[in-house]
């Protein structure tokens, strides 16, 4: 018999919580679009009961990279809490997730409450801040493997993220070079015209469809844009750095095994 919309957003909190990776959901069931985004708000749900507090959204596959690395070619949406901030000079713990992996991205700051859909020309005029940063991504599916619906109700494997200096909204970010540097050697090269052709049209685009679905991004919050490249799989004792055209670098730091 099919799982309720609660039970499966239970497991996917407890495989988490846990850091023990589950099944997939679609090889046992059949989940529509909508089932997804429930299963994502419930289990948030489940954070916020014990504590966490929102802070923004993500979009995932805004770029070719990750749509090709992860054969999904739509564009998904995703809550961001502040326990998955990772504050200056906190050390990412490895055994406290799954199979982290991470990669790079441009931040948003939110100066004004939008709740309704903007157009790229009036976009700027709803941000505070844009950053460089460094998401960690952590499926809760064995393999790190899924499809769409299984993502979205993953809460678009959303663990951990880390923001660069946030830096006024005119400074430029559009067609910028961005490499992720693992242990001093670049892993990753990319520009951050990857992300929907400019980073911009990503809040655009979230604005659009958080308004669909009913919900408000809030002043002051973070919105993360998609990565610009594949993610790369994190091990103990890495030192990562993003290093972002004109918008400056960012570091994370796992932690050593022994630690
Ligand atoms: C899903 C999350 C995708 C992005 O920036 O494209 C994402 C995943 O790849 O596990 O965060
Ligand atoms: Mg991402």
């Amino acid at each position: 018999m099919a799982q309720s919309i609660d039970c499966l957003a239970t497991l996917l909190d407890q495989a988490a919580f846990s850091a023990k990776a589950v099944p997939q959901i679609s090889l046992s069931q059949k989940l529509s679009l909508s089932d997804a985004y429930a299963i994502q708000a419930a289990s948030l749900g489940k954070r916020y009961e014990r504590g966490e507090k929102p802070t923004g959204f993500k979009l995932g596959f805004t770029s070719k990279a990750k749509m090709e690395q992860m054969g999904v070619h739509e564009i998904i949406w995703g809550r961001l809490t502040d326990q998955m901030e990772v504050k200056h000079g906190e050390e990412l713990q490895k055994e406290k997730f799954i199979h982290p992996r991470v990669e790079p991205e441009i931040a948003f700051l939110i100066s004004d409450r939008i709740d309704r859909v903007i157009s790229m020309e009036e976009a700027p005029s709803f941000l505070k801040g844009v950053a460089g940063a460094l998401e960690v991504i952590d499926s809760r599916y064995e393999n790190f493997k899924f499809s769409l619906e299984d993502v979205i109700a993953d809460n678009c494997s959303s663990t951990a993220y880390v923001i660069g200096e946030w830096l006024a909204p005119d400074t430029p970010f559009h067609a910028q070079d961005i490499t992720l540097q693992i242990n001093g050697e670049a892993v990753q090269q990319g520009n951050s015209n990857a992300i929907l052709g400019n980073p911009l049209a990503s809040l655009v685009e979230i604005a659009r469809i958080l308004h669909e679905n009913g919900e408000v991004i809030e002043a002051g919050a973070v919105i993360l844009a998609g990565a610009a490249t594949s993610a790369v799989y994190l091990q103990p004792g890495d030192k990562v750095e993003g290093l972002f055209e004109g918008l400056g670098t960012v570091h994370l730091t796992v932690a050593k095994a022994d630690d």
